[in-house]
């Protein structure tokens, strides 16, 4: 690195020295804390995204967003080349630098990273970050604190996409990563056409049987409703009405992570929506889950979760592969048995699970974080991945789709308009409508709706592949959450020694009770997740779990 690189830095870093007292890591999907505490991460992390770019001569993501949590907290998620989170290898890092005293140390840092990465200036492209902002009052600055840090390495670009979704930042990098255009009208294009393409290819008359045709949507007050509400006009056959656009406050007893963790209502739904398929988004619109409300149950509704969305893709995608395969002619076609997998996390029902397996999908568990389902689920041809929370997407392979399309170009030669060639629009027209950055709250929402009217549904139907088991989650302050290590994709607690065979005890007293603790990677928390046959069964085993957990590392306020 050269003086001049050298002094600018430095420079530069002084106007962001870190807060006092505070150490802040890397979590589950990035940082995330009180906004008041976050620039000069933000400002740090825009020089990592800077040096991301030079490293793999690529485009890279910088978005400014703490999406379910409140709104006076922010955070930043970096998007790889490929559109998925930042490599896990540079995490460490990130944390390092994050909680570097002062610039001559963070100099001293990035100066070795770069040299072990072997990252130099000579001979590279200059660097480039896209950057983005959710509607928190606190984004404006914050991204301007990022640019500062992009801009802190010699000739990097900083291109500010202004307000958009998390997917929306995370698709349009893997887009320009991949030689296409990177701008919101080229993603709302793309998804309404693929999403019309799928609707012309839905058996003839089919509707949602039994619901309303109107789908009313929970915009969590946040950037989702917004841009939702200008999507929706682009879209035929399909009638919206978008409630929580952003005059309330973001996430306060709306969006996703409310309904599902509450299992209520969200604010602006009522009586009045008794019979209509609804549905809530997230802060940043990277989550989505279904709900419908029941009649004179106090706001209670019936919850279709992230679990029930991947049960539904899993079923559609199923179908449209054996419909590819059925009889003879499989080899001419060139087309063979795809390998389809469904990754999920602790915290699937576990009658999910079992419905999965009895469909004979292969299924595999990671721990909580986008990250870790979205590595897993790209080992297979088609693989869907969802956390019951909403979050997932699906991954098609590039070799997949290379073979698909071929297969779709003879089919279409030797036998246009058969079942086989459309089933095969379907598969393409899904990959290109599904965001495989990310999991994306726009995008599963066409899906969810298409396959739908597909099947003939209504949500209810819907909500009858399986039976949830009833589940209760709760959340713990503790005096330090990383005080609980966990192991076998979070399901035990290794750490304090003791806790997990006090929890085991706690889970022997009721029948398939089922229940785990994990330290939250976006949340100052302990999560605790109970399940058992009976509602209030898993109510008593989330609370005395939650009890032990207080009596082991919190405050002692538990009763
Ligand atoms: C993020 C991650 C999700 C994770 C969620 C909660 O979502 O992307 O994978 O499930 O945090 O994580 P934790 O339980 O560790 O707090 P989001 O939508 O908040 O960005």
């Amino acid at each position: 690195m050269n003086e001049k690189q050298q002094s600018l830095l430095l420079e530069s870093a002084a106007r962001f020295p870190p807060p006092k007292g505070v150490k802040l890591s890397y979590g589950t999907a990035g940082f995330r804390a009180d906004a008041s505490l976050l620039e000069s991460t933000v400002f740090r992390v825009g020089i990592l995204a800077a040096l991301r770019s030079l490293k793999t001569g690529s485009l890279i993501g910088l978005m400014i967003t703490a999406s379910h949590n409140q709104v006076s907290d922010n955070g930043v998620k970096v998007a790889d080349p490929s559109g998925g989170m930042l490599t896990q290898d540079w995490e460490p890092f990130a944390d390092a630098i994050a909680n570097a005293p002062d610039p001559r140390s963070l100099l001293q840092l990035i100066t070795e990273f770069m040299k072990n990465e072997d990252i130099s200036f000579e001979g590279r492209q200059p660097a480039e970050v896209l950057l983005g902002r959710d509607t928190r009052p606190s984004g404006e600055a914050l991204l301007e604190a990022a640019k500062q840090g992009i801009t802190s390495i010699v000739g990097a670009i900083a291109t500010d996409m202004g307000v958009v979704t998390t997917p929306q930042l995370h698709w349009m990098v893997r887009a320009r990563n991949r030689g296409m255009e990177a701008s919101e009208s080229s993603y709302f294009h793309q998804l309404s056409s693929s999403f019309r393409c799928l609707m012309d290819l839905k058996p003839e008359g089919s509707r949602n049987h039994g619901d309303d045709d109107k789908l009313v949507v929970d915009g969590a007050d946040g950037v989702g409703g917004e841009k939702l509400q200008q999507f929706k006009k682009m879209l035929t056959g399909l009638c919206i009405e978008v409630r929580n656009q952003g005059d309330g406050m973001l996430n306060e007893g709306v969006g996703a992570d409310y309904v599902q963790k509450e299992k209520v209502a969200p604010r602006g739904f009522g009586p009045a929506d008794v019979g209509l398929r609804c549905a809530s988004l997230d802060g940043d619109a990277d989550r989505l889950v279904y709900f419908s409300v029941i009649l004179n149950k106090n706001n209670k509704i019936e919850l279709v979760d992230g679990d029930k969305i991947l049960s539904l893709f899993a079923f559609f995608i199923k179908e449209q592969l054996s419909i590819l395969n059925e009889g003879e002619g499989k080899k001419e076609n060139g087309f063979y048995q795809a390998h389809l997998g469904v990754v999920q996390t602790a915290y699937a029902n576990g009658a999910s699970t079992d419905y999965l397996k009895e469909m004979g999908l292969e299924v595999v568990l990671t721990p909580t974080g986008v990250k870790y389902l979205h590595e897993k689920a790209a080992e297979f041809d088609i693989g869907i991945y969802f956390e019951a929370n909403g979050h997932g997407t699906i991954l098609f392979s590039e070799a997949f789709l290379c073979g698909l399309e071929a297969t779709h170009k003879t089919l279409l030669s030797i036998s246009e308009g058969s079942a086989k060639q459309k089933a095969a629009s379907r598969l393409l027209a899904v990959s290109q409508l599904i965001n495989q950055a990310v999991g994306d709250a726009l995008s599963g929402l066409l899906l969810v709706e298409v396959i739908l009217q597909y099947m003939g549904w209504s949500i209810h139907r819907w909500n009858e592949l399986y039976h949830d088991l009833p589940s209760r989650q709760l959340k713990v302050k503790v005096v330090d959450r990383t005080a609980v290590v966990t192991a076998n994709a979070e399901t035990v607690a290794v750490q304090p020694i003791g806790i997990q065979e006090a929890i085991n005890a706690e889970i022997a007293k009721y029948p398939r009770g089922r229940c785990f603790i994990r330290p939250s990677g976006t949340e100052d928390v302990i999560r605790v997740y109970a399940e058992a046959t009976t509602q209030d069964a898993a109510d008593a085993l989330a609370a005395s779990v939650a009890k032990l957990v207080d009596q082991h590392l919190g405050f002692g306020s538990a009763a």
